[in-house]
């Protein structure tokens, strides 16, 4: 009955048979339909709202989760291949919203999942940028950056009619409203509010990402994050994040307006969450938004303080945002003297002059957020541990009550049932579909860990997961993976804290011992998913480190059977997708204390892989759920970090000279086999940052890593049906890390939504 007025519905909207229709007309007539049964799930908007302020949301392609999401995905499936069509190829034709660097986008994303399946009102406010985080791709193992399309006749975005007059350095410009329907699983549907230019011009794009960063009405929303590494780039990033905080004040209060509000109990009316600093601006346009509704700065700041509450992400001091007054002056000068009483109120409540708001003519964006906001959160126990006691030490003493911790969470709609249907199905045959809605029922698994038939069929999935991972592969780069070797999995943004070049050395210790004649007891293919920043030079000597290396490797018959690394281009939200259900290990080895929580370590953990990891982020929160013999921990703890960067007494050439297998595998970097297939310049550079630098200390945890790493290896080896129990186990305790939980806990203790 469903398919058959599904299916005219779609005809129709195809204007002829689906038999007929181009796979462009059936996308077309998908995207139509799922909109409109969407907007059938829109509910009156009643008590209080949450606004999750954002510059990234890293949705990823929207078909299949929409249509897993209204409970028709079976049925259009079904209906498609009565046609003799395939919703797979479909789903290859949408381009994906890139609209996220990493992890803190795509945790905004499965946030407004949860709000909707919840069915909480909840919506999202962030920025339409034409193109999204750069496309990567590599060219004489090096990285290169072309614009990331996503916009096209076929997009989930709406546009409306609706503008709202924004001030930039003095001249007003219209924010568009374009509107992307976000529908929960079998829940209600809220909405994303994204912010755009109707001025942008994509034609100013030169060579590869460049363009011209002084057309602000030109270039402002042209791509996600502009390099900031030059002034006119950190401008540009003010224009973009106040483009985003007034055009969504004004929203907001528009709507509460709307629903009733006078303004002074705008509390009862909205929620609003400031996403890192990015949206921190929010506060001092607010006040400047009612202040022009004839409400005083005193109440203003007051009604400021109930309304907002921050989430930190990161406790690296490079990350947090910090513009010098000069530039707030030169694009938003009407919220300069606002934030300078802020400043003042901030130094009246303490004298300690660390927890100012502007220091030495730079506004500190944090502090404000602080101060000005009622609650701050770090997420996961461990950084908020370390906020408290370290990074914001300070501002804890001064309020206690402000601060509390809600551990991330991912959305198992997207990171389990529609990316990996195997694994989904049987856990289904075997407890049903509560934990669709009810993660913590994946406990049920419990029940099953000691049979032998269940392990057997756990095998066979992962082992079909590796090889659609493998005919991907082949498809996208012509490359072909080892199906029997062992899989690792590091995929992530580049960064030196995350420590991809540790897995480096590991590779390289692995070649040189097969060359040695000691074989590994499986064969490994490491596979790596990550993009460098534009401007980031090491992050990218890292990249062509590990290019150059697999090059080694393919050209050696000997080793090329024991050891494959395999760098997927172009990183992205399906290509996690595809590699994360196919994982055995999954490598989250950042330097302890470093990694504020993690997101891709919990979607590895629900699709069955083992950890292998630091004690550090939401990694300290995996290894209680699971117990210590279901995951493999090494290396320093986050207390002996933090000392020996008190002490500032870390030596890397200490630790290169005193161990010989370390200086080995470090000068393997520079040998004659990588310099004959690599560039001289990237490998001499990455090679006298580790040996003189290492700020993030690989060196003191390589040997626990070999360690750890070679026995991972040989417990897969020995016994897989012992790998696959401790995998079940693993499944069974994800449920905790269900963003839907993350967001109830939200909802208790700082929204108070219903
Ligand atoms: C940004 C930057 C910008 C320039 C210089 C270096 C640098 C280093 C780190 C960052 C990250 C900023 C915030 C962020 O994305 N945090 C991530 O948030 C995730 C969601 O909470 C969390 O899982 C990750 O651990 C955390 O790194």
């Amino acid at each position: 009955m469903m398919n058959l007025e599904i299916e005219k519905q779609l005809t129709s909207l195809c204007g002829k048979t689906l038999k007929e229709a181009s796979n462009q007309e059936i996308y077309h007539a998908l995207l139509l339909y799922v909109q409109s049964e969407s907007k059938k799930k829109i509910q009156k908007e009643e008590g209080r709202k949450l606004y999750y302020i954002s510059a990234e949301f890293l949705i990823g392609k929207l078909l299949s989760n929409n249509l897993i999401n209204l409970g028709i995905y079976e049925d259009v499936k079904e209906i498609l291949n009565n046609s003799g069509k395939n919703l797979a190829d479909l789903e290859e034709m949408e381009l994906e919203p890139s609209l996220g660097n990493g992890g803190l986008g795509r945790l905004a994303a499965c946030f407004l999942d949860s709000i909707a399946t919840l069915n909480l009102l909840g919506d999202g406010i962030g920025l339409r940028y034409h193109f999204g985080l750069f496309h990567q791709n590599f060219k004489n193992n090096l990285q290169n950056e072309t614009p990331d399309i996503w916009l096209s006749d076929d997009c989930w975005a709406e546009k409306t009619d609706v503008t709202y007059p924004v001030m930039l350095a003095g001249k007003e410009v219209k924010a568009r409203l374009y509107t992307i329907y976000v529908t929960g699983y079998e829940g209600r549907t809220n909405r994303l509010n994204l912010f755009d230019l109707d001025t942008i011009d994509e034609s100013i794009v030169e060579e590869g990402i460049c363009f011209d960063k002084s057309k602000i009405l030109e270039n402002l929303t042209l791509f996600l994050y502009p390099d900031d590494s030059d002034e006119a780039g950190r401008l540009l990033r003010i224009y973009q994040q106040y483009l985003m905080v007034s055009a969504g004040a004004q929203l907001i209060l528009e709507e509460c307006h709307k629903r009733g509000s006078n303004y002074h109990d705008l509390k009862d009316y909205a929620a609003i969450q400031i996403n890192d600093t990015h949206p921190s601006m929010v506060i001092p346009e607010l006040i400047r938004l009612l202040e022009e509704k004839g409400i005083e700065f005193e109440e203003a700041v007051e009604i400021v303080e109930q309304v907002c509450a921050y989430t930190n992400h990161t406790i690296l001091s490079e990350a947090l945002e910090k513009w010098p007054v000069s530039s707030l002056e030169k694009v938003v000068p009407q919220l300069m003297p606002i934030i300078k009483k802020l400043d003042e109120v901030a130094r009246k409540r303490s004298d300690n002059e660390n927890t100012a708001i502007i220091l030495n003519d730079v506004v500190h964006m944090a502090h404000m957020d602080i101060h000005f906001s009622h609650s701050t959160n770090g997420v996961a126990q461990l950084h908020t541990d370390i906020l408290k006691e370290s990074e914001l030490a300070d501002f804890y003493a001064l309020y206690p009550d402000k601060f509390n911790n809600k551990t991330n969470g991912i959305t198992f709609r997207r990171w389990l049932i529609a990316c990996n249907p195997k694994l989904c199905a049987f856990i289904e045959s075997l407890i049903g579909k509560g934990f669709h809605k009810n993660a913590s029922e994946l406990e049920k698994l419990l029940d099953h860990v000691n049979d032998e038939k269940v392990l057997g069929e756990l095998i066979q999935i992962k082992k079909h997961n590796k090889h659609q991972l493998n005919v991907w592969m082949k498809k996208k780069q012509g490359i072909e993976l080892n199906e029997d070797a062992m899989f690792s999995i590091q995929s992530k943004r580049l960064h030196e804290y995350k420590r991809q070049q540790l897995n480096l050395l590991f590779l390289i210790h692995q070649y040189l011992e097969i060359k040695n004649g000691h074989k590994p007891s499986v064969p490994l293919v490491s596979i790596f998913g990550a993009k460098a920043a534009p401007a980031y030079t090491i992050a990218k000597d890292i990249i062509h480190a590990l290019l150059t290396l697999s090059n080694v490797f393919n050209e050696d018959e000997a080793v090329k059977k024991w050891l494959q690394i395999v760098m997927v281009e172009n990183y992205n939200v399906s290509a996690a997708e595809k590699m994360i259900p196919a994982c055995d290990l999954s490598e989250q080895i950042s330097l302890a204390s470093k990694e504020a929580s993690g997101t891709g370590n919990m979607k590895f953990m629900l699709n069955g892989a083992l950890t292998l990891g630091t004690m550090d982020g939401a990694n300290v929160e995996i290894a209680q759920a699971v117990g210590n013999d279901n995951i493999f921990i090494f290396g320093a703890s986050s207390k002996q970090v933090i000392e020996r960067y008190q002490k500032n007494d870390y030596c890397a050439l200490d630790w290169y000279e005193s161990d010989p297998n370390l200086k080995r595998a470090v000068d393997f970097i520079i040998s004659d086999e990588m310099l004959s297939m690599g560039n001289e310049e990237n490998l001499r550079r990455l090679h006298h940052e580790l040996i003189h630098k290492d700020w993030f200390q690989t060196f003191p945890d390589f040997n626990a890593y070999l360690v750890r790493k070679g026995q991972a290896m040989e417990e897969y080896s020995r016994d897989e049906k012992l790998w696959a129990k401790k995998a079940l186990i693993n499944i069974a305790h994800a449920g905790f890390f269900s963003s839907d939980r993350t967001i109830e806990e939200y909802n208790r203790d700082i929204w108070h939504l219903h």
